[in-house]
């Protein structure tokens, strides 16, 4: 066999058109991209091309042929694994990696259940390629002829690999201005740009943010100021510490979304305890959760900051040293006693470090509570017992106290011991979503026992008790299932409505004995903040807050997405297009226009704050 020549410039060639096609597969298979036409089909076909191209040209420096088919196929092998986490990680949260979340390796190390649940043994297709490319360089070099590059041909090959770029990127500006300028929307920076050349993009992103709290000076706060003092609301007068002095409780519900509050599920209730509950409290239904990456923890941050969470990754990871002014702190500094409950381990969303920035007093772990085999499920203990041994532990605590409790069981991947099923599944073709009434139905019983408990410890009356949901359970994945229980296509803005989780402010004497009420104003967890120091009665007119008072008659109705979606009182603006709200379909963009810069100032200041440290430079003097 007479032997191939030029095989110098083939074999990258070779690997790069394998890895380009799989990647394209990829695309088409395991996420969901939204094409609109033609043109971002072709932009989605070429754009790993360039990158691929010039990561296995690199190639061409090698001196030797052993190092060379080396490097090709270790950087088959590499940018596979990358584009397989991706695949992983998309599966579950419906999201590509960034880098901030792929050192979250305290966390993986705990995702167990969930992670396994997305992983499938025919994945091994996923590395199809490399198996080829390993066996095409062996074969290569015992038939090949190895001449080396010539200079020109080299450049040549680059040149073309630049071209492709420059193709790409120009098409994706035509298709999609100011891509890298706004980069709130991960699959838009991915449809356009290439899974690899976006990794590239992160990773210049996160350089720039540590370089960007080198370079912060507390001068940037004159306009953050400005901006936040406009939103300011004046409190209720009727409202305005109401509570002040009882303790207050909060509780974090998981994954728990508002289209299951007051529905029924093959005729049976999902809720029945948080639907009477409705009655003796303020119960709002138009409440969005707000997080991104960083799901809980990012509610978390929501909660206690009235601050945004990051637009990549989790900021309890990437800026825990931060100088934060929580609602804790304030809590403390009027004497109170302060603490979170979860009976996780505490490395979990990097919180042990993190809440020693939110100043809590203490944090009940899983260390602090007993935690067997017969009370776990899931993801760790269950939450009827982590609600018992969590009273037990208040009523020991000095008052009045704030404590901040995280529910878990109502988490992916759903799962429940037999005599913890209250309800049947559901019977769509959806495992999630079929279990999940199931495992909300088992925490709204948890829930029930607890207020009992409270009152039977005597802590009731004299407390406050507020619940969200920290975000969705569902994920657009189950679109199709979603669609058989809510009876209707799940649209882009069906999908930002579904982001509603629901709110309880329940406060003894005041609001039970069927005095609650349902109040329909549109807020976030951007406001709890706010609204719970009012209540409190400590003011907080000279707080840097993106959120409002939503028991201000002044509250205004506009909230706003960590991805920069938006919902005013008649539009929702997602995935770039404004909808009425009294249609449901698409309208003019110039609807939303006036609110657009309005959201992207929001998100541009607080992400200012957290990257530049801000927070350092500020005085609170209230
Ligand atoms: C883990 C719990 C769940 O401690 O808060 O985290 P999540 O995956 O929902 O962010
Ligand atoms: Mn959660």
């Amino acid at each position: 066999m007479s032997k191939l020549k030029k095989a110098n410039i083939l074999l990258p060639v070779i690997a790069a058109f394998l890895l380009w096609i799989k990647t394209y597969i990829v695309y088409k298979t395991s996420f969901s991209i939204t094409i609109e036409n033609f043109m971002q089909e072709i932009i989605l076909l070429i754009n790993p091309i360039s990158f691929l191209l010039f990561i296995f040209g690199l190639s061409l420096f090698f001196k030797t042929e052993k190092g060379k088919s080396r490097y090709i196929v270790l950087t088959s092998l590499i940018l596979s694994f990358i584009l397989y986490a991706n695949v992983a990680f998309y599966r579950f949260f419906t999201d590509f990696l960034t880098l901030p979340v792929l050192f979250q390796t305290n966390n993986f190390a705990d995702l167990g259940d969930s992670a396994a649940t997305e992983i499938h043994w025919y994945d091994f297709l996923y590395f199809l390629d490399v198996a080829i490319v390993y066996y095409l360089t062996r074969y290569y070099r015992k038939y090949a002829e190895f001449t080396p590059v010539k200079k020109s041909s080299r450049r040549a090959y680059f040149l073309i690999s630049a071209a492709v770029l420059f193709l790409n990127i120009g098409l994706a500006e035509a298709e999609r201005p100011q891509l890298l300028t706004r980069t709130f929307d991960r699959e838009m920076l991915v449809k356009n740009l290439g899974t690899y050349n976006y990794h590239l993009y992160d990773i210049f992103l996160q350089s720039k943010s540590s370089a960007q709290r080198a370079m912060a000076d507390g001068s940037q706060l004159v306009d953050i100021e400005n901006h936040v003092n406009a939103k300011y609301v004046k409190p209720d007068p009727e409202m305005f510490g109401i509570a002040e002095d009882r303790n207050l409780i909060v509780i974090s519900l998981e994954s728990l979304q508002n289209f299951v509050i007051n529905q029924e599920m093959n005729g049976e209730m999902v809720t029945p305890f948080l639907n009477e509950l409705m009655e003796d409290s303020y119960y709002f239904d138009q409440f969005y959760h707000q997080t991104g990456q960083g799901k809980t923890s990012d509610s978390e941050f929501l909660l206690e900051n009235s601050l945004y969470p990051l637009g990549r990754g989790a900021v309890f990871f990437t800026h825990s040293g931060n100088k934060l002014n929580s609602l804790a702190g304030k809590l403390g500094d009027k004497g109170y006693y302060t603490s979170t409950m979860h009976a996780n381990n505490k490395s979990f969303w990097n919180r042990d470090i993190m809440y020693e920035s939110i100043g809590y007093d203490y944090f009940y772990s899983a260390q602090d509570y007993d935690i067997t085999p017969d009370n776990s499920v899931g993801w760790g203990m269950k939450d009827i017992p982590f609600f018992e041994q969590s009273v037990d532990l208040m009523s020991t605590m000095e008052q009045p106290f704030y404590t901040k409790m995280i529910t878990l069981t109502n988490h992916h991947p759903f799962k429940l011991d037999e005599e913890d099923k209250f309800i049947d599944e559901y019977d769509s073709k959806s495992g999630t979503l079929n279990r999940y009434f199931q495992t909300v139905r088992y925490m709204d019983e948890a829930l029930r026992h607890f207020f009992q408990q409270l009152k039977e410890e005597g802590l009731y009356e004299n407390s406050i008790i507020v619940m969200y949901g920290d975000h969705y359970g569902i994920s657009e994945n189950h679109n199709e299932a979603m669609e058989q229980y809510l009876g209707k296509e799940v649209t882009p803005y069906v999908s930002a409505q579904l982001q509603q989780v629901p709110l309880y402010i329940h406060i003894p004497g005041v609001t039970d004995q069927g005095k609650g009420k349902t109040i329909s104003k549109i807020g976030g967890q951007i406001d709890l903040k706010p609204t719970l120091l009012h209540l409190m009665g400590i003011h907080s007119k000279n707080d840097i807050a993106f959120g409002s008072d939503l028991l201000s008659p002044d509250h205004r109705d506009f909230i706003v997405f960590r991805d920069g979606s938006f919902i005013t009182s008649e539009y929702v603006y997602t995935r770039n297009t404004c909808y009425s709200k009294e249609t449901e379909e698409p309208v003019e963009e110039t609807f939303c226009e006036p609110y657009k810069e309005k959201a992207s100032k929001d998100l541009g200041y607080s992400d200012s704050i957290i990257n530049g440290d801000l927070l350092r430079f500020y005085e609170d003097d209230y």
